[in-house]
């Protein structure tokens, strides 16, 4: 059977309009199942809309118009920027959707049974914009203000059902402690560690359904109550798999895909994905993901993203910056800026100057001069290698490190390694046409032959530079690979087509179309 790979995004809330950290985390997913899937992965990627809450119910209010009218509105600018982006994702779901609200149910049916859950009385602090409830001395440490938002506290006091996590700590701590890979990268892990171990009180898992003005999935057992917002949304992971199996169609692909590969988040849900997910699933009796990896947060021109400042980078300005590069060059950007993990910075200066250095430069300027050549000294047709020396072991150790480190790279989410990898090769084939000047050995008839060794290298050594970047930049290096006649996927899994050697001598290859003009 094909080995799986399931990897999903956070699904977002629909109050807001979405924006370059929601492309972020979608972008990498989206590169992560375009590896697997060309690598020859059964793949599975999943993102879609978090509808339910109270800042949905006020959003919604505020604008005068129903939840489900803002949800409908919003989930088109989603849908419209992962279509803009070229994302590949196999399912997008919406928490309002049936095939979830009824599965959630019976999610929370079997907590039921199996005493998971009890009811009591809530009192206490809760950060609306996060849709968290704020331990009282956590709420005193931020007087009394959200630490992400900045926005006041709201004072709850209902009665609420709760989920028996206390329960689940110790259990909890020790699948953190076993399993390395569990939570990325290894300082967040930390992180959730030493908080586990403070202790975890029991968690309000209901809200009153008349507090959300009806908007919400019911409690199956009391129509009194709505299920807390974070509940349903973590429940998406497996209802969209179609788990638990109750009665409807579904396709197999619960016992397929899960458990997943990765989550993908951003650290500001780390919390939630690692300690409630988690314990709900172990309260279940189910597996747990088998990673959850937080990226960091993007700032624009050195500041906090807001719409007051005019920094914030919406769907609008996404398109803008596409349509003055392309949709290939932000994607590589997002991922080339910052060490995955890590909070990056989005400005137009660096922009201009990673196109320039890495993509004009680097690896556009390597694929025009070899293509140029091709087309100079040898009439477009490829010539074939004759024997090989030194210099051409030096640019074949480079690609056949790049193809040894690319899919464990890519397992572990690091895209920085993958891209210095590939950095490498671009590198030392541009020093070894410094080095082996092939323009000089054209002016000699009798190197004919170690012109077509030089000129073979090159372009098997671009061609795996483009096959490898292609998850990143598709259309782009789709369009690279053309001129070089090889087709993305022809010539099997990405492993086996980045193998040295796989071009044919003889291939007639185009007179060269730069990818990357230079901008200035
Ligand atoms: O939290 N930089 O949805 P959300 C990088 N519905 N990434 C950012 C970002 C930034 N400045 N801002 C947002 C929710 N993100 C819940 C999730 S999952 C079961 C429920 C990204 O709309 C990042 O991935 O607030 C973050 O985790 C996510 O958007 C939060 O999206």
């Amino acid at each position: 059977m094909d080995q799986t790979y399931y990897i999903t995004t956070p699904i977002y809330y629909v109050n807001d309009v979405p924006h370059i950290g929601h492309s972020y985390t979608t972008i990498a997913a989206d590169v992560l199942a375009r590896y697997f899937r060309a690598d020859g992965r059964d793949v599975r990627f999943l993102t879609g809309t978090d509808e339910h809450g109270i800042k949905i119910v006020k959003a919604a209010t505020e604008r005068g118009i129903s939840p489900r009218e803002l949800a409908d509105e919003v989930v088109v600018g989603f849908q419209g920027l992962w279509k803009d982006l070229n994302i590949s994702n196999d399912d997008f779901i919406r928490t309002s959707q049936a095939r979830h609200e009824r599965r959630v149910q019976a999610i929370i049916n079997r907590l039921i049974e199996r005493d998971e859950i009890y009811l009591g009385q809530y009192e206490g602090w809760y950060d609306e914009g996060q849709e968290e409830f704020i331990t009282e001395s956590a709420a005193a440490d931020n007087e009394f203000k959200s630490a992400v938002t900045g926005k006041p506290l709201v004072r709850y006091k209902e009665p609420t059902y709760y989920f028996r996590l206390s329960k689940w700590v110790d259990k909890l701590i020790e699948h953190v402690e076993s399993n390395r890979g569990f939570i990325q990268p290894q300082a967040r892990r930390n992180e959730v560690l030493s908080k586990l171990k403070m202790g975890v009180a029991d968690l309000s898992i209901s809200r009153l359904k008349e507090k959300l003005g009806g908007w919400g999935i019911e409690m199956p057992n009391d129509p009194a109550h709505s299920v807390y917002v974070w509940i349903d949304a973590l429940s998406n992971y497996r209802t969209a798999l179609g788990w638990p199996e109750i009665g409807d169609q579904h396709d197999g692909a619960g016992a397929k895909y899960w458990p997943a590969d990765v989550h993908l988040i951003g650290k500001d849900i780390l919390w939630f994905h690692t300690v409630y997910w988690p314990a709900i699933l172990m309260a279940l009796d189910e597996p747990v993901a088998k990673c959850v990896f937080a990226h960091g947060w993007w700032t624009s021109e050195g500041k906090k993203m807001s719409k007051t400042l005019g920094n914030f980078i919406s769907r609008e300005t996404i398109a803008e910056i596409c349509s003055e590069y392309s949709v290939d060059v932000y994607r590589y950007f997002l991922l080339r800026a910052v060490t995955f993990g890590a909070d990056g910075d989005f400005s137009h200066d660096a922009l201009q100057g990673r196109y320039n250095s890495d993509l004009a430069n680097g690896l556009g300027n390597l694929l025009n001069r070899t293509l140029n050549m091709i087309d100079r000294y040898f009439d477009g047709k490829l010539p074939a290698s004759g024997e090989i020396g030194s210099d051409e072991r030096i640019v074949q150790a480079a690609a056949a490190d790049l193809r040894a480190s690319a899919t464990g790279a890519m397992e572990s989410c690091c895209f920085g390694l993958y891209l210095d990898k590939i950095t490498e090769l671009i590198g030392a084939t541009n020093r070894y046409i410094d080095i082996t000047a092939p323009f000089k050995l054209a002016k000699d008839e009798s190197q004919v032959e170690r012109l077509g060794t030089v000129l073979y290298t090159c372009a098997e050594a671009v061609r795996i530079v483009l096959t490898y970047l292609w998850p990143l930049m598709p259309e782009t290096m789709a369009a690279g690979l053309e001129q070089l006649n090889w087709k993305m996927g022809a010539e099997g899994s990405i492993t086996e087509a980045a193998e040295w050697g796989r071009l044919t001598p003889g291939t007639q290859t185009r007179k060269p179309e730069p990818l990357f003009p230079r901008k200035s």
